[in-house]
């Protein structure tokens, strides 16, 4: 699989961890492009890459669905049975910006067994193949009770001594909105094997881990997923219910993702020579569809805010991030803190310290991205 990697992945990948396989792309690259190239798309495994032949490959509905079949992906990219859709959607894992909340509050929380991501697990593409909502239809609907969709992945992995197969899943409700994606190529390209060949959900607006790759079989239930990677993982516990208390019935379990942001340049201290205004960008992004209104960047730390003109937003698709780049006076000589902040549609916003978004998973770190740089007026 390391071969796959050095293949399909660009060699200025962040690699953290080799086995199994996680990377993210520099910042540098990542902020060129609102659409990442597929190269540079950051990846995320919990095992081995499956190595799938698509020719003998077909995908499994059964459980609640009228009438169970099994598709061929000639059967998917018939056009005259499910019409084929292109759709720009952000995936963004949870673990975004978890570094930030190592670093708060470093030998607690579960940082040991996760990867250490900085503001690179997000990406963008443009996915082709069938909407699910269509290919549930082709299957008669579904039966009575049917309320939740099993999204198998062909991969495995262990953890504490127990092997999890990857399934999760997403609501009905979702899929009914034509918000899940069943893809097959990835910018126009097919789908690389470390994206999920030979095909992978999307489910926009939800954290990256329900957008199951090397997808074989879909599950009509009628309750979320009690399989280990749903129920037990991606759990949301904050830092009151203490370390011995995490109980899966008590933990949220994480679809949406909140209203994001970070800044890509300039970095984390670097030297910063300008003439009374620091040009600043980013991404921001917000789940469930919601999407960044405004973003504002500080130069002192969270007191005086700029905002991002209007038009220096791009990429205005709901279910998609967009890049930002602003011009922030600033006549502060020495070590200065960058700061921004988003909002979204819903006026939702992101909490200002690192503290207050810290949970014993160290998912979904939301709270105001800072950096310091040593600004020389
Ligand atoms: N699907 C399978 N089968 N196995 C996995 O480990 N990881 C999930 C998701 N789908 C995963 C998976 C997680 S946590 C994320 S964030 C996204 O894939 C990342 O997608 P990417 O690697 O294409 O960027
Ligand atoms: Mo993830």
């Amino acid at each position: 699989s390391w071969e796959t990697v050095l293949k399909e992945k660009h060699s200025g990948m962040l690699h953290l961890l080799q086995f199994p396989y996680n990377g993210e792309p520099p910042k540098g690259l990542l902020i060129n492009d609102p659409i990442t190239p597929n190269e540079l798309h950051f990846v995320r495994n919990h095992g081995g890459i499956p190595a799938i032949d698509p020719s003998a490959f077909d995908l499994r509905l059964d459980g609640l669905v009228n009438n169970p079949q099994k598709l061929t992906l000639a059967d998917l990219q018939d056009e005259s049975k499910f019409p084929r859709v292109s759709r720009l959607v952000t995936i963004q894992c949870s673990g975004t910006r978890r570094f930030e909340q190592i670093q708060e509050f470093a030998g607690e929380g579960d940082e040991m067994i996760n990867a250490p991501w900085a503001e690179g697990a997000i990406s963008t593409a443009l996915w082709t193949g069938v909407s699910l909502k269509k290919v549930i239809k082709y299957c008669g609907g579904l039966k009575d009770g049917g309320k939740h969709l099993e999204l198998y992945g062909a991969d495995s992995y262990f953890k504490g001594g127990e092997l999890m197969n990857y399934v999760v899943s997403v609501p009905w409700s979702k899929v009914k909105a034509n918000e899940v994606l069943l893809a097959w190529e990835m910018n126009g390209k097919p789908l690389p094997k470390i994206h999920g060949a030979p095909l992978r959900a999307v489910v926009m607006g939800y954290i990256g881990a329900r957008s199951v790759k090397w997808l074989y079989r879909i599950k009509a239930i009628d309750t979320p997923s009690r399989a280990p990677v749903q129920s037990r993982e991606y759990l949301y516990f904050q830092q009151q219910y203490g370390k011995h208390n995490q109980l899966p019935h008590l933990g949220i379990q994480i679809q949406e993702m909140p209203v994001s942001s970070a800044i890509m340049t300039p970095w984390q201290k670097e030297v910063v020579v300008h003439n009374g205004h620091i040009e600043v960008t980013g991404w921001a992004y917000s789940g469930g569809g919601r999407w960044p209104e405004r973003v504002e960047v500080s130069a002192d730390g969270g007191r005086v805010w700029y905002m991002v003109p209007v038009e220096n937003m791009s990429a205005k698709h709901k279910w998609t991030w967009r890049a930002w780049s602003v011009s922030v006076p600033c006549d502060h000589e020495g070590w200065t803190e960058l700061v921004v902040r988003c909002w979204d549609n819903s006026l939702n916003t992101q909490p200002m310290e690192v503290r207050q978004s810290w949970n014993w998973g160290l998912h979904v770190t939301s709270s105001c991205h800072r950096i310091k740089i040593y600004s020389v007026n």
